[in-house]
């Protein structure tokens, strides 16, 4: 858009910028900038236009951005013009990603580089490769804490090792997912070292304040994170004498948006790995950017303004790189953080699904599906060109963070039920085959989360201590079952490192007195490889996982209506153990697949009268596309094996 005001200041910054700059041939940078200055002027004066250096840091910030594309490779220029033309590309049903640690995965990023036929044979072509840069030994948070964020860490490689990595994936059209921790940094990053030896410019990089004043306002309504490792949200520094807002661990310092140069400094990062080739940055915790006293400080309207900014700014540098929100809030919430707006305010492309994948654990423990039809039923449309990441397990906890209306409409007291979810998945309540952990119970207001690997969680762990047959192939089709739903649900399904191989929880992390006070290391694998390969001899549970879930990715890819373009349609049922819903192409509606997955531990059928002709045409012949042949009839009625799914289309 073309207004005057910040037109003009366009301008002037344009006769400001360095002349290592101006002497750059900049055409795409210009095009670009023009396109967004408006809007990146606009966030940027509400966020910081009461500041007397405004036009200064806006100088600094244009610098930013023009500084990064610079310093982007014609290659990856080229890729950015090339999805620019084709600006739905991510969209496609042929997306299938995998989560993991390099250390658990392999031995080292050189390493991982040689194990990327793994991912071709499996079908993922989007790794996500977990935290990667420099971090102290020990107050690590999984590599969360960060004290470099432009030196891998050493004990796993370097940058030149992290390019081969990058070309072996763009050889193979896989996608590259690195995380930029954007609200906190360690506390021996450099920042955070000069704010406590006294340097008033890196005190201000944070949240610093001589008393409790202050902090106690904060605490009067933010919620506390690690409440038993790390309760409150403000640490006490000795060398500065001041309270520190550590919302997190105590050594994970928050980062202040309110001011710029922390904005510009981190926008900075972010262009940095866009230029390493990196295809997708998934952004950590950006629930927690902003700070306000008297609120919870999460979800903040200029939370989003920042990441609008930093999605506006990114564009103009790095248009083909896309932005994953981590952001495990509210479903209402949650949804927020694609932004207003497809075009002007736009905030992640992608999005956790972190609703879906507590409604589907919520499957597994009542067997019943009533809260997860409810869940869906109320998860609101996504904008245009923005799609989840769908997912069953991660490196973290789950928290049963539904909305507690939901939980009430299908018949259940919000605090019991969760307390019921707590004790089935720590294996407390009678009859759970899970082999959960409970995760930072809080005593005043009982909440508390579960961590555990995906197979101990659905039971395979202790279906194979008792050699039961019977509870091993029921777990076994609890993870494929699970899968086939993130498979098809719309969206880019995120496969967790360990899941399709079965990994049952790992025990160490409890000998080891830096990860003992944090039981998410039960969920975070190291791949055995000699028994992957397990997973290449008929009979064993590697064997019928593996190869369950590269059967459904392949059928993924080429399957039209799995694309995801909100073109989903739950259908009413009159089976509460039960899932269906119908996807269908929106350029050709008679491509269309129904999904039927059974969340009960006993046979199940779906009333064909039910549908209300609604879903597919029974009368034609229909097909499984998982298993090639019609499903089991009766009577108009489809029948369904415990934990069993279809994927069915008419042919
Ligand atoms: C994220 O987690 C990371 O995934 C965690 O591994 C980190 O510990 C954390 O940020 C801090 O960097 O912030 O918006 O319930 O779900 O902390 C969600 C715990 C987050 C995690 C939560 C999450």
């Amino acid at each position: 858009m073309y207004e005057q005001v910040s037109h003009s200041l366009l301008n002037a910054i344009l006769d400001d910028l360095k002349p290592e700059i101006r002497r750059q041939n900049l055409r795409h940078f210009y095009t670009r900038l023009g396109a967004n200055f408006y809007a990146i002027y606009s966030l940027f004066f509400t966020l910081y236009g009461h500041r007397e250096d405004f036009k200064e840091q806006m100088l600094r910030l244009v610098e930013t951005m023009a500084e990064g594309y610079i310093n982007r490779s014609s290659e990856l220029e080229g890729i950015d013009i090339q999805r620019e033309q084709d600006h739905n590309w991510f969209l496609s049903q042929n997306w299938v990603g995998m989560a993991l640690y390099t250390n658990g995965f392999a031995e080292s990023l050189d390493d991982l580089a040689d194990k990327t036929p793994y991912f071709q044979e499996l079908g993922i072509n989007m790794v996500h490769i977990m935290p990667i840069l420099m971090c102290p030994a020990g107050k690590s948070d999984g590599g969360y804490a960060i004290s470099n964020f432009r030196q891998i860490d050493d004990r796993i490689g370097d940058l030149k090792d992290l390019h081969r990595v990058a070309e072996e994936f763009r050889k193979r059209d896989i996608l590259l997912v690195l995380d930029i921790v954007l609200n906190h940094t360690s506390d021996e990053h450099e920042w955070a070292q000069k704010a406590m030896s006294g340097d008033p410019r890196y005190q201000d990089y944070y949240f610093m304040f001589d008393n409790r004043e202050v902090p106690d306002m904060f605490e009067q309504n933010m919620p506390e994170i690690f409440h038993e490792s790390d309760p409150g949200n403000f640490t006490w520094n000795e060398e500065t004498q001041k309270w520190v807002m550590t919302v997190f661990h105590n050594y994970q310092w928050d980062l202040n948006y309110s001011n710029p140069t922390v904005l510009i400094e981190m926008l900075d990062i972010i262009l940095f790995w866009a230029n390493q080739g990196v295809d997708v940055l998934r952004l950590d915790a950006v629930a927690f950017l902003w700070k306000k006293i008297g609120s919870a400080s999460q979800n903040e309207r200029n939370a989003h303004l920042i990441l609008q900014l930093m999605k506006d700014c990114c564009q103009v540098t790095a248009p083909g790189v896309l932005f994953i929100a981590e952001a495990i809030v509210a479903p209402v919430e949650i949804i927020k953080y694609f932004g207003e707006d497809a075009i002007i305010a736009k905030e992640c492309e992608i999005a956790y699904n972190a609703t879906l994948m507590a409604l589907l654990w919520d499957g597994i423990a009542t067997k019943n599906t009533k809260l997860l039809y409810q869940g869906i039923k109320n998860l609101p449309d996504k904008l245009e060109r923005a799609t989840w990441l769908n997912y069953v397990r991660c490196h973290d906890d789950i928290g049963f963070g539904f909305d507690d209306n939901d939980v009430r409409a299908s018949g259940y007291e919000p605090f019991a039920h969760r307390k019921f979810l707590v004790d089935y998945f720590s294996g407390q309540f009678n009859a759970s085959p899970a082999r959960g952990m409970v995760f930072m119970f809080n005593n005043e207001t009982g909440d508390a989360r579960i961590c555990g690997s995906l197979a101990s969680l659905a039971g395979l762990e202790s279906a194979l201590e008792n050699d039961d047959q019977t509870l091993i192939s029921a777990s076994i089709n609890k993870i494929l079952l699970l899968h086939s739903i993130i498979m098809s649900f719309g969206g880019i399904p995120l496969l967790y490192s360990g899941d399709a191989l079965g990994v049952t929880n790992d025990y160490s992390y409890q000998d080891n007195p830096s990860k003992s006070d944090d039981s998410r290391w039960i969920n975070r694998p190291t791949i055995d490889w000699e028994r992957a390969e397990l997973r290449k001899k008929q009979g064993t549970v590697e064997y019928t996982l593996f190869n369950g879930l590269k059967k459904m990715i392949a059928i993924r890819k080429e399957t039209s209506a799995f694309a995801d373009f909100n073109n989903r349609e739950l259908l009413d049922i009159s089976n509460e153990h039960l899932i269906c819903f119908v996807r269908f192409n929106p350029l050709r509606p008679a491509d269309r697949v129904m999904v039927i997955a059974n969340f009960d531990a006993k046979p199940q059928y779906l009333d064909l009268e039910s549908l209300n002709g609604k879903g597919i045409n029974f009368y034609n012949h229909v097909v499984d596309l998982y298993t090639g042949s019609s499903p089991t009839q009766h009577d108009r009625q489809i029948i369904l094996q415990p934990y069993q799914f279809y994927w069915l289309t008419e042919i």
